[in-house]
């Protein structure tokens, strides 16, 4: 039985390495199996035709402006009402002061992601990108998901194109991948409603990459949702590569459930994620880039993702709050130098990155 499996999941395997591509029946058998060591070995071969033996890491710090948010979804223990006693919102010179706290150790990249606030008006964002980008001119902002920009569009009654052109100019780099969720109207109706839904943020996304802002994706699973939703995300990011080109990593978000309304959920095991990389790595054959977020999944289950598809790690960090708030156990910052012992650990050479995936240094 088990040999049988084993040469179904090979033979979608091979597939894939040679340049075939799954179908969703196909992507779903791969998921159900439990052969993980064959799953990997495709993975990583698929991993080692993209980037051959390197794998990526960023020094990077992330910026959580506000934890203040109308959105409400029930996956997440770190927004809060206005009236909270730990509601907080940063002012632009905290935010600026937080970059520049950072710059002596040569980041690269700033990470910004906040809450749906009720009342901060446009001009703050866009305030907040112009000081940043002034005080840290050679850092890369990468900053706000699909659904804060769509949030954006509401507020200040523009275009998702003319929202995204004004940041562009006043220096955003690029979008991340978060917001994503799962792509299913079934499960946004159960647990995220106030917050957009697939067709919007694919449309954000694609609006930012046709203006040459590139984006991340992100899919977060071990919730509420089934495997067929995940594979259905999975093939409609494929889509929208297809047509743009402009993402440059795919992130599984593990979902941790303490603090949150699904607490009586038991969170993901290390199993289901090491699954879900290499599945993402096979189905996601248009994207280069594969990343284990250490921060959800931990710095030892990301390092052995390394030989299942995966060749980049996230980076330092720094401050976390979205998955701490939830409960993670993990620090909120790696230093460079573990990120690169874990990668020399496992067999690849590390290579510091840039946002956009240029090569600043070997190790
Ligand atoms: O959109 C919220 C998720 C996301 C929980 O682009 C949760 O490089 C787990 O998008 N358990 C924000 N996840 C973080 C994010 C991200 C992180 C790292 C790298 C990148 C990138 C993007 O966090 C949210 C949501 O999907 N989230 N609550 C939770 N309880
Ligand atoms: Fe708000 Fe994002 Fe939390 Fe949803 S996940 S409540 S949009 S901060």
């Amino acid at each position: 039985m088990l040999i049988k499996e084993k040469s179904v999941i090979a033979e979608l395997g091979e597939k894939v390495v040679s340049g075939g591509r799954l179908t969703k029946k196909e992507a779903l058998k791969l998921y159900k199996s439990n052969d993980i060591l064959t799953l990997g070995y495709y993975g990583r071969e698929l991993k080692k035709q993209k980037t051959g033996d390197k794998v990526f890491f960023i020094t990077n710090r992330h910026i959580n402006h506000t934890n203040i948010c109308l959105n409400r979804c029930k996956f997440c223990a770190f927004s809060r009402d206005e009236n909270e006693p730990d509601a907080y919102v940063m002012s632009i010179e905290e935010v600026v002061e937080k970059g520049l706290e950072s710059a002596k150790d040569n980041i690269s990249e700033l990470h910004i992601v906040g809450g749906c606030h009720p009342t901060l008006p446009y001009s703050y964002y866009l305030d907040m990108i112009r000081e940043l980008h002034k005080a840290l001119p050679s850092v890369h902002i990468q900053a706000f998901t699909a659904v804060e920009i769509d949030y954006f569009a509401q507020i200040s009654n523009k275009s998702i194109h003319e929202v995204l052109a004004e940041f562009k100019d006043v220096g955003l780099g690029s979008l991340p991948g978060g917001g994503a969720e799962i792509f299913s109207e079934r499960t946004r109706a159960l647990a995220w409603e106030k917050k957009v839904g697939a067709a919007r943020w694919l449309e954000i996304m694609e609006a930012a990459h046709n203006l040459g802002i590139n984006s991340n994706a992100t899919m977060l699973y071990g919730h509420i949702e089934t495997l067929e939703e995940r594979i259905d995300h999975m093939m409609r990011l494929r889509d929208l590569q297809d047509k743009t080109g402009g993402f440059k990593a795919f992130i599984p978000l593990a979902f941790h459930p303490m603090n949150t309304e699904l607490d009586q959920l038991s969170g993901t095991t290390g199993y289901e994620d090491i699954k879900t990389l290499a599945v993402a790595r096979l189905v996601l054959d248009n994207f280069d880039h594969i990343k284990a977020f250490w921060i959800m999944i931990g710095p030892k289950l990301a390092q052995v993702s390394l030989q299942f598809g995966v060749d980049d790690i996230d980076g330092t960090v720094v401050e976390e709050k979205i998955t701490h708030s939830a409960g993670a156990e993990t620090e909120e910052y790696i230093e460079k130098n573990k990120l690169i012992h874990l990668i020399k650990d496992a067999g690849y050479t590390p290579v510091e990155r840039d946002t956009l995936y240029n090569e600043l240094n070997t190790f």
